[in-house]
């Protein structure tokens, strides 16, 4: 397994989520990253490569235009305002507002946001580009000769979709390597989501493509973030019918039904036919995750990685969520070692 790292990400540390009514320190934070290089490390797995920054072609390929340049340029507008404080979301286009982007760098931080628990600070930007740049990295060299990847992306990505941001994420990671896989040489991608939560940017990026299949077992939106995306009756639209593939799950989950739902997912993407796959892996399916409620022992997460491998195609994985501090990295190097088969 070739690991993609980079400290980048140290850049983004935002003060505050708004959680439960309450500003607390965000659980996406920098040592989940330290936790899980360390963990790497002592299972041997020390080579750390790093990546040029992707190109905005890259980038485009996923994003709009536009989004990607209020991303890059808002810290910027924010302080020329005189505001210090971190940029929280608190005003968006609902239900027959008018769609107009504004001119106010808060009525444009609205705009782009779907969630208001995702602040962007100074270091934001450079953070998500950095993780986009792993991820796009990643997939360049696995399609080259085929050895699996692992990118430590932070921020995670999987909620952000064409243009909006929320859920912890900016840039679409693992929806950048799936494009790059295709720019290189793969005809049909998996995109396969294990994050407790439903990976709702990457299933509306590909929503009406055939040439990526969108495979997700999480949170039932019914009880759990992102709310509003995720049902099982959720399967692609247009030219992307039956492509994408939802498995919500009940709150409490054990991993016997989990896994049972992982397999079927997994089936779905053999049937469709794909010749690469990309992992959105989060680990906050584990028991003990502050935010969410599946039952996986840090044992289990082998198996995900063991079933994966079963696919036997060209693998990326990039990293989603996971809040359980502490074992985030075992976690994490279960899934990776079950691929690899130490
Ligand atoms: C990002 B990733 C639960 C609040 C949820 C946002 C969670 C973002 C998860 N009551 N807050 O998918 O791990
Ligand atoms: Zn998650």
């Amino acid at each position: 397994m070739r690991v993609f790292a980079s400290d980048a990400h140290r850049a983004h540390f935002p003060a505050g989520e708004i959680y439960n009514g309450e500003l607390v320190r965000p659980f996406e934070c920098p040592e989940r990253w330290d936790h899980i290089d360390d963990a790497l490390t002592a299972a041997g797995m020390t080579e750390r490569h790093d990546a040029a920054a992707v190109g905005v072609d890259r980038l485009a390929a996923v994003h709009d235009p536009a989004f990607v340049d209020f991303l890059t340029h808002a810290w910027d507008e924010w302080t020329a305002q005189g505001h210090d404080g971190d940029m929280i979301p608190t005003c968006f286009p609902a239900r027959r507002m008018n769609q107009r982007i504004p001119a106010d760098i808060d009525g444009r931080l609205g705009y782009f946001a779907f969630a208001a628990e995702t602040s962007i600070m100074s270091g934001t930007w450079s953070a998500a580009l950095a993780a986009a740049s792993l991820a796009n990295e990643a997939a360049v060299r696995t399609i080259a000769d085929g050895e699996p990847s692992f990118a430590l992306c932070r921020p995670p990505g999987h909620h952000a979709s064409i243009d909006f941001f929320g859920g912890y994420c900016y840039l679409n990671n693992a929806a950048i390597a799936a494009e790059t896989m295709l720019a290189e040489g793969a005809e049909r991608v998996a995109v396969i989501d294990v994050d407790f939560h439903h990976g709702n940017g990457t299933q509306d990026i590909f929503w009406t493509r055939q040439d990526v299949f969108f495979g997700s077992v999480h949170g039932d939106p019914a009880h759990e973030f992102p709310h509003f995306s995720g049902y099982a009756d959720e399967a692609g639209g247009g030219d992307g019918e039956g492509a994408t593939v939802n498995r919500p799950l009940a709150p409490g989950t054990d991993a016997s039904t989990w896994f049972a739902a992982l397999d079927d997912l997994i089936d779905h993407a053999v049937g469709h036919g794909v010749d690469a796959l990309v992992v959105s892996l989060g680990v906050d399916t584990y028991e003990n995750d502050p935010i969410s409620s599946f039952r996986l022992a840090s044992a289990d997460f082998a198996g995900i990685g063991e079933r994966l491998a079963g696919l036997d195609v060209p693998t990326v994985y990039c990293m989603e969520g996971g809040y359980a501090v502490a074992e985030i990295g075992t976690n994490v190097v279960n899934v990776l070692r079950g691929h690899v088969g130490v």
